[in-house]
C-alpha cells in the first residue's frame, strides 16, 4: 500500500490513499486492514471546488464510471454518503461478523434489523449505538430495502453472486438494449472487471462449510429441479485456505452481510482500486448529496458532511459539468423524485419514480429431519441455486445460514417474476419522498416459489420453517436485497441513460433497470454501466 498525490485538474492538490490494485491480492489485503490506521485520512472535496464529472455514489455503476472516465483523461470526484471502511475497529477488524452485529453493521439504527428476526421463537434483534454502519434497512410503506453504505456501495454486504442472466431472458429484462453488444462484449468486461471465478466442484464436493448447498442440490434434483452452479467474486483460493487453517477465517467464519475481512473481491479491490490507480479519481466519503440544480452551463451540487453519529458537520456547494447519479436503484430515484417536485429540475420528464420492483425477492426456510443436517459451520458465500425461472418464474439461491450451530434448516432467497411495479412520490408535507409498494404484492413471488419448496417438501416429507421470520411465519415477504428501477432506460433517461430534460444528467446505476432482471443483479447492473458510459465518453466528452 502507498500514499501518492493528486494533482487533478480542477482539484485542489489532496493526499489521498491508494489501494492494492488488481483483484487476486488477497493475502495482501488482508495486510492491508491491519495498516490502515497509520495512513492519513483522504481530504474531502472542498467548498466551491468545481469538477469535470462528480459522481454520486461508489457502487456498481459509480465505479464504473468513474474508472472508465478517469480512463479516458477525465477527472472524477465521488461524493458517498457512507463510510471509507477502511480503518479497522477496537477488536482489529474492519467488519463486524453476522453472528455478532454491532454498531458498525446497521445504518443510523439504534436497534438491528436483521433480515431474519427470529430464531426458535425467539426474536434475535439487539441494541445498537446509532453509527454511519454498513447496512441500510430501509423502511417504505410495505417493504424493507437492504442496501449497502459505504466506498463500495452493495459489493460491501452482497453474497457475492456473480450472476449472467440466460441470455434468451435478456430481452424480458432490458428490451432495448442489442443483447448481441451486451453478450459479446459489455457482460465478459463486467464479469473480468469484478474478477468473477467459479467454485472448484470437486473442492465444494469434499468440504464441511458447503454440506448445506449439497443437501440443498440433493433436494432440488430428487424433486426434478435444474440445479445449477452459480459464479462468485469471491476468491475461492483464499477460502481453501481458510478451510485449511492457515488464513484468518472470513466467509468460513460467517462474514458478509456486514462486510468481509478477507476474501471477498468488492469494489475496493477491484474496479475502485483500478479507478484510484488513475490517479484521477478522489472520493469523498460521508458526504451525502442533497441537491443538483443547473447553473450557468454547470450544475451546482449541495452536499451534506455527516459524522459518524449521522449528525450534519458542514454543508457544501461544488460544481461540475456532468453529473452521474449512481446513488443505487432507491437513492437516485428518491434525489430525482424530490428535485423534480420541489422544481430544482421541473424539466424531467414524468417516468422519474417509476417502474420500481423488487426483483421478486423472497426468503423461506425448510426444517430438515435430523438425519439430514446441514452442518454446523456453513460458508456465508452462495455457491448455486435452483433454476425453474422456464417452469414456473423462480431461481432460488441455496443461502446459508451461518449460525455457528446445526440448524437442520435449508435456506433460500428466490427471485421471481413478480408483475407488480411502484412508483416514488414526493410527500411534500413530510418533506420525505415515498414508494407505493404494498406487501400484498408479494404474492405471485410466494406462489413461484411454492412451486419450487412444495413439491420438495412433498417429496422429502419435510415441512417450512415458521420461526425464522416472525412468530409462525413462512415467507419472508417483507424485505428485498434486489431494488431496481425508477429512472429506468429508455424512458425516463434515453437508451444510454441520458436523463431527459437535461444534457449532462446521466443515470448509471440499478435505476435503469425496469424492476427485474431474474437472477441477482450486479453483473447487469455493471455490464449495462459498461455498455452506457463507452457510448457516453465517445460521444459526450
Ligand atoms: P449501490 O451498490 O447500492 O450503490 C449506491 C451507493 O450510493 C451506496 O454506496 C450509497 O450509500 C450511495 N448513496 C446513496 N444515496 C446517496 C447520496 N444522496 N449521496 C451520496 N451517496 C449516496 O448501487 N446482487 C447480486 O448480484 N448478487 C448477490 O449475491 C447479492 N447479494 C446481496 C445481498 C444483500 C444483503 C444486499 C443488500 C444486496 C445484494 N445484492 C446482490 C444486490 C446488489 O448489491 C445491488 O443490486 C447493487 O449493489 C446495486 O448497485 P448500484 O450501483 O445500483
Amino acid at each position: 500500500m502507498s500514499d501518492n498525490v493528486m494533482r487533478g485538474k480542477g482539484f485542489p492538490t489532496v493526499s489521498r490513499r491508494t489501494f492494492i490494485t488488481g483483484t487476486g491480492s488477497i493475502l495482501g489485503l488482508a495486510t492491508l486492514a491491519g495498516r490502515a490506521t497509520a495512513a492519513p485520512a483522504p481530504a474531502p472535496i472542498p467548498p466551491g471546488a468545481h469538477v469535470p464529472a462528480l459522481v454520486i455514489g461508489t457502487g456498481y455503476g459509480g465505479s464504473v464510471a468513474a474508472l472508465r472516465l478517469a480512463q479516458a483523461g477525465i477527472d472524477v470526484h465521488m461524493l458517498e454518503m457512507g463510510m471509507a471502511w477502511d480503518t479497522p475497529g477496537s477488536d482489529g477488524k474492519i467488519f463486524a461478523n453476522t453472528t455478532a452485529p454491532d454498531q458498525r453493521s446497521y445504518w443510523l439504527r439504534t436497534r438491528t434489523k436483521q433480515p431474519l428476526s427470529n430464531f426458535l421463537g425467539f426474536p434475535i434483534d439487539k441494541d445498537i449505538p446509532r453509527y454511519t454502519g454498513i447496512l441500510d434497512a430501509e423502511e417504505f410503506g410495505g417493504i424493507a430495502v437492504y442496501q449497502g453504505r459505504g466506498v463500495g456501495g452493495g459489493s460491501l454486504v452482497n453474497g457475492g453472486m456473480a450472476v449472467t442472466p440466460r441470455r434468451e431472458r435478456f430481452g424480458a429484462i432490458l428490451p432495448t438494449v442489442n443483447a448481441d453488444e451486451m453478450y459479446n462484449v459489455y457482460y465478459p468486461r463486467a464479469n473480468a472487471g469484478l474478477g468473477v471465478t467459479n467454485v472448484d466442484q470437486a473442492w465444494w464436493n469434499s468440504v464441511a462449510c458447503y454440506q448445506y448447498a449439497r443437501v440443498g442440490r440433493k433436494h432440488a434434483e430428487r424433486s426434478g429441479f435444474s440445479f445449477v452452479f452459480v459464479p462468485n467474486v469471491y476468491d475461492w483460493e483464499y477460502m481453501k485456505q481458510e478451510v485449511a487453517g492457515t488464513v484468518p477465517k472470513s466467509a468460513v467464519a460467517g462474514e458478509l452481510l456486514y462486510g468481509n475481512n478477507a476474501g471477498k473481491k468488492t469494489l475496493q479491490k477491484t474496479y475502485l482500486a483500478q479507478a484510484k490507480a488513475t490517479g484521477r479519481v478522489a472520493i469523498s466519503a460521508l458526504h451525502r448529496v442533497t441537491s443538483v440544480a443547473p447553473a450557468n452551463g454547470r450544475y451546482a451540487i449541495a452536499v451534506e458532511q455527516l459524522d459518524t453519529t449521522g449528525t450534519v458537520v458542514a454543508t457544501k456547494n461544488v460544481t461540475a459539468d456532468k453529473v452521474f447519479f449512481a446513488a443505487g436503484s432507491v437513492g437516485t430515484s428518491k434525489l430525482l423524485t424530490k428535485l423534480k417536485a420541489t422544481g430544482v429540475l421541473p424539466g424531467l420528464n414524468n417516468e422519474i419514480g417509476k417502474g420500481w420492483g423488487d426483483n421478486g425477492n423472497v426468503m423461506c426456510g425448510r426444517a430438515n429431519h435430523l438425519w439430514d443436517p446441514t452442518g454446523a459451520v456453513q460458508a456465508s458465500i452462495p455457491t448455486a441455486g435452483i433454476d425453474n425461472w422456464d417452469a414456473g418464474g423462480a431461481f432460488a439461491e441455496v443461502a446459508p445460514l451461518p449460525t455457528g450451530i446445526e440448524t437442520y434448516a435449508s435456506f433460500y432467497l428466490s427471485i421471481t417474476r413478480n408483475p407488480h411495479r411502484a412508483q416514488f412520490s414526493w410527500n411534500s408535507a413530510a418533506n420525505r419522498v415515498e414508494l407505493n409498494w404494498q406487501t400484498a404484492w408479494k404474492q405471485p413471488s410466494i406462489d413461484m416459489a411454492k412451486s419450487i419448496f412444495d413439491k420438495i417438501n412433498a417429496k422429502e416429507g419435510t415441512i417450512y420453517r415458521t420461526d425464522l421470520f416472525g412468530v409462525y411465519k413462512i415467507w419472508g415477504d417483507h424485505l428485498t436485497y434486489h431494488p431496481l428501477g425508477g429512472a429506468v432506460l429508455g424512458k425516463a433517461t434515453d437508451n444510454h441513460g441520458r436523463l431527459h430534460g437535461y444534457s449532462g444528467l446521466y443515470v448509471i446505476d440499478g435505476a435503469l433497470i425496469p424492476g427485474n432482471t431474474s437472477v441477482n443483479p450486479f453483473v447487469t447492473i455493471t455490464a449495462l454501466a459498461e455498455r452506457n458510459i463507452d457510448r457516453i465518453i465517445a460521444a459526450d466528452f
